[in-house]
């Protein structure tokens, strides 16, 4: 595989509205992020990727976007995002900027314009179809988008449903139509030339829609929003217009696909995007299930291999904090966060950590609906007991996996609101800030963040962290996973425990190998291990990465 850059790197996360706020209003800001520059850089991380802070109503926390080429006022101002930008090159780090083209919000001038007459210039820059029906009242077709029960808006004025896939504020920009392309070309430029180091593309698996809107036979399944046909010429299409003409990175999140699907979009040779985020684990798993893990990391990495590049992600702002949904956030917290870094530094893929993962930050769970911010939970909660259904019974439902469980402000330290703010936080901190935060984390040598650091460190001076070959050797085992990277003669063996329980095991596949020495490890017992044709006993969450 061609070596670049963003292979090699490693990304840091940062949902400035919960990171740190400089003002007091409630809301982190850039100048937040600026002022934490140095602890950023002292994990290692290479990337920065910021969520929206585009001008926005702020209706789904900024991936409704007002105006493309201005800055939130709770975010900050574009001075403050350039000095950011400096700050962030001055210290031989990079910034890739979050970029929702999938949808507007309605308060964009392009909809407002669009919604006001039938024969508005911009009625064809979204998707307004006439309703079906006797009186053409019913909505176009039975589809569902992913946060409201029809991906249909009936506009009183112009007598006509507007198409949404995700909240009725978030209008679907219609992609068909090359003005729009091209505006969205012209407004990606501005920003790259302002010098920023690429693209998380949102929800970009949706931009082309399927031909005629056919009714679904089964609504709940909303696979049809996605990766339909036409979506590979917009993309090369973006690629020719405007990506190839930078030195950049770019991830699409790309829902529903596997990995030959998912090639399609990352193939060196089809120049459309340099890697994605596909979403088997993050949508499809819901509860940790590592023979079911280890199938999709196999499936993926020989889909993939020489021809694309993957990512690797256990949670973000959208998914629930990997501790708490995957590993365990009582006793075994630390361990498991150990555990699960290890995975996502060791896989092959460009590993993505999400602010707060590094010191092992947990989920929330509010005893009120209204206490949630998540416009996807609350919408849910409404349709859910409007049916008439027990509304302690959907909150409970909704919990787990609501997406304000990974937002909460970082914890910083001990004094109130967790050294978040001065203010009254938008999202309540969690309560358990008094044991879990920074400045414990950073005083603390055993601590996840100083893990996070080994692991970063490690993939600085060992290029087999992230182009070996990968070889799964635990087969369907429970609750152990093991693994090798290979790499011009350098052999990994990655060995986990991923349950709260010990595991005894032999490896037949181990017989005759033999430990040179362990590199990074979170169980004092297992560093001992020397031959492995003996019974080995890793401890709950153990982990260990060895060379051979
Ligand atoms: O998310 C897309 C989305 O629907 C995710 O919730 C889902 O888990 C997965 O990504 C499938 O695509 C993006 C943003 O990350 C999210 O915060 C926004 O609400 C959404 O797009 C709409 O812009
Ligand atoms: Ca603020």
């Amino acid at each position: 595989m061609k070596h670049t850059w963003w292979k090699e790197a490693v990304v840091y996360q940062i949902y400035w509205r919960s990171f740190y706020d400089t003002n007091g209003d409630g809301y982190g800001d850039i100048r937040g992020v600026i002022e934490k520059l140095d602890y950023i850089q002292s994990l290692g991380v290479d990337v920065i990727w910021l969520n929206p802070v585009y001008a926005s109503p702020d209706a789904d926390n900024g991936y409704d976007i007002s105006d493309y080429e201005a800055i939130m006022p709770k975010a900050g101002t574009m001075t403050d995002w350039e000095e950011l930008l400096a700050q962030i090159h001055m210290r031989g780090m990079k910034l890739i900027m979050d970029l929702v083209v999938n949808h507007t919000s309605d308060q964009h001038p392009w909809f407002v314009e669009s919604r006001s007459s039938r024969d508005n210039p911009k009625r064809d820059w979204y998707i307004w179809q006439d309703g079906k029906g006797e009186k053409q009242n019913e909505p176009p077709n039975n589809w569902r988008s992913y946060f409201t029960p029809s991906v249909w808006e009936w506009d009183e004025r112009t007598e006509q449903y507007y198409f949404h896939g995700f909240a009725t504020e978030q209008p679907d920009l219609n992609w068909q139509n090359p003005e729009v392309r091209h505006a969205i070309y012209a407004m990606m430029r501005f920003w790259l030339d302002k010098g920023i180091d690429g693209f998380r593309l949102d929800a970009i698996a949706l931009l082309a829609k399927k031909e005629g809107f056919p009714d679904a036979e089964e609504p709940s399944d909303i696979r049809y929003l996605c990766n339909n046909p036409g979506i590979h010429a917009y993309l090369q299409e973006m690629n020719r217009e405007v990506l190839q003409h930078y030195d950049i990175m770019t991830v699409g999140e790309v829902a529903f696909v596997g990995p030959e699907e998912g090639l399609q979009y990352v193939h060196e040779d089809r120049e459309e995007l340099h890697s994605l985020f596909h979403f088997e684990v993050a949508d499809e798993m819901p509860r940790w299930d590592l023979v079911r893990f280890k199938h999709i990391q196999t499936r993926w990495y020989e889909g993939l291999k020489e021809k694309g590049w993957n990512s690797q992600f256990l949670n973000n702002h959208d998914h629930t904090r990997l501790v708490t949904r995957y590993g365990h956030d009582g006793e075994y917290r630390e361990a498991s966060a150990k555990c699960f870094a290890t995975l996502l530094h060791t896989l092959p893929g460009t590993p993505y950590i999400y602010q707060g993962e590094e010191i092992g930050m947990t989920g929330v769970t509010y005893d009120t609906i209204d206490a949630y911010q998540d416009i996807a939970m609350r919408n849910k909660y409404a349709e859910e007991v409007g049916k008439g259904r027990n509304p302690t019974q959907v909150l409970a439902e909704l919990q787990p996996l609501s997406r304000d469980n990974s937002r909460t402000p970082m914890q910083w330290n001990t004094k109130k609101h967790a050294g978040f703010t001065t203010g009254e936080p938008w999202l309540p901190v969690n309560p358990n800030y008094p044991h879990i935060h920074v400045e414990e984390a950073l005083e603390n040598q055993e601590s996840v963040f100083y893990y996070y650091q080994s692991l970063i460190a490690l993939r600085k001076q060992h290029p087999v962290m992230i182009y070996g070959d990968y070889e799964d050797l635990s087969g369907d085992h429970p609750s152990l996973y093991v693994y090798t990277r290979t790499y011009e003669g350098e052999k990994w063996l990655i060995m986990l425990n991923t349950s709260d329980q010990p595991v005894r095991f032999e490896l037949p596949a181990l017989y005759g190998w033999q430990i040179k020495h362990c590199l990074l490890s979170n169980d004092t017992k297992a560093q001992h291990i020397q031959r492995l044709d003996e019974q080995l006993m890793l401890q709950p969450y153990a982990a260990g990465i060895y060379s051979l």
